[in-house]
């Protein structure tokens, strides 16, 4: 469809997360040594992520990353939440770190949430970006992702690179326990774009597909989240997000045969995927689980064999839960691309994302 030569930036910026996360893992020892000014973390009473819209999805997949190596709570609140609310997620006498996500560097909530914690709790702050700009003006230091800025509109690359930073980051405060299993996501990723591309485009350009519903629970609620982001985002499409059991309360009762449900389910789940699988089925709406190929055996019951179950797409490689969210991003980017291009879209350039308006403050 596209010449090589007139990719669309988008296209383009999905394919480079493989060569600019290669580039992310290789300054990380650098990004570790600005990360020692906020050391030890015992300082802290709470670790707060934060950030809006796609920002807050990587800063929710990190917070779980952060909290298992970690071994402490570290959670993930969006900005406007943040900064509106405090109270609700902060003891009147905390101490927190703040990290501050913001691909563009610019993004009001993420200032204003760093400035009432700054004011009301002396809280430190480390801001996430991929370009200079005003939120680094408000923390006491910044990283710049420099090697995943990206020409669209809507985030692709940077998603994998600002979580494998982070990912980095909290692994080198808690003992460097996981760096090698950091390091493969470049080659896990490359692989299973080779293997997803083409299953995602084919169900992106269905035409009888009319509404799309991604599962996901643990790290993998902000995996879904940023699906159904991407979806509505890059192609102004009908797209919904839901814990994967809470799905089973209210939302599944919606499903008909035009919808395609897609899972990203977590181990502590898997004892009850065979149960909510069998309830979407019952509604005739197609489903497809994406998992770990190496876990699809843990999911062989009586009635099928998972590995040619064409609602199952196993990626292959094996990496630790924690870190997932990071190799499967880029399934929602294509599905959303492909979605677009289907819908005589420009994926470069959705409606109404070109000027976000800065808020006052
Ligand atoms: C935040 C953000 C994006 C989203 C949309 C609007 O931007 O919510 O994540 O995709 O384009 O803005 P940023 O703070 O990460 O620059």
């Amino acid at each position: 469809m596209y010449e090589t030569d007139q990719l669309p930036v988008t296209l383009s910026e999905i394919h480079n997360q493989v060569q600019s996360c290669q580039k992310t893992l290789g300054i990380g020892d650098a990004r570790n040594g600005i990360f020692a000014r906020f050391l030890p973390l015992e300082n802290y009473t709470d670790i707060v992520i934060t950030g809006c819209g796609s920002s807050l999805h990587v800063a929710t997949c990190a917070s779980f990353a952060w909290s298992g190596m970690l071994q402490r709570p570290v959670i993930a609140v969006a900005s406007s939440e943040l900064a509106h609310f405090p109270e609700h997620y902060l003891a009147p006498t905390a101490r927190p770190l703040v990290i501050a996500i913001s691909r563009s560097g610019g993004t009001s909530e993420v200032k204003l949430a760093v400035k009432r914690l700054q004011r009301d709790y002396r809280a430190l702050a480390l801001a996430i970006t991929t370009d200079a700009g005003s939120v680094a003006e408000v923390c006491d230091e910044e990283i710049v992702f420099e090697e995943c800025r990206e020409k669209s509109v809507v985030m692709t690359q940077a998603f994998v690179c600002m979580l494998a930073g982070l990912y980095l980051l909290g692994d080198g405060a808690s003992g460097r326990r996981y760096a090698s299993e950091i390091n493969k996501l470049p080659m896990l990723v490359r692989r299973a774009i080779q293997l997803t591309e083409s299953v995602v485009r084919s169900l992106a350009e269905d035409p009888q597909i009319d509404r799309f519903f991604f599962l996901g629970s643990g790290p993998m609620k902000a995996v879904a989240d940023e699906c159904a982001l991407k979806l509505t985002e890059m192609a102004l499409d009908t797209a919904f997000s839901y814990g994967t059991l809470e799905f089973r309360h209210g939302p599944k009762a919606t499903l008909d045969p035009a919808d395609q449900v897609v899972i990203f389910p977590v181990e502590a789940e898997h004892p009850y995927l065979e149960t909510l699988l069998t309830e979407i089925e019952i509604t005739e709406a197609r489903v497809l689980v994406i998992e770990h190929a190496s876990l699809l055996s843990a999911y062989e019951s009586g009635r099928a064999s998972r590995g040619t179950d064409q609602r199952f797409l196993g990626i292959p490689g094996t990496l630790p839960e924690l870190f997932r969210p990071a190799l499967y991003a880029h399934i929602g980017q294509f599905l959303a691309f492909w979605r677009a291009v289907a819908r005589n879209l420009n994926p470069d350039a959705p409606r109404h994302l070109e000027r976000t308006v800065l808020l006052n403050g």
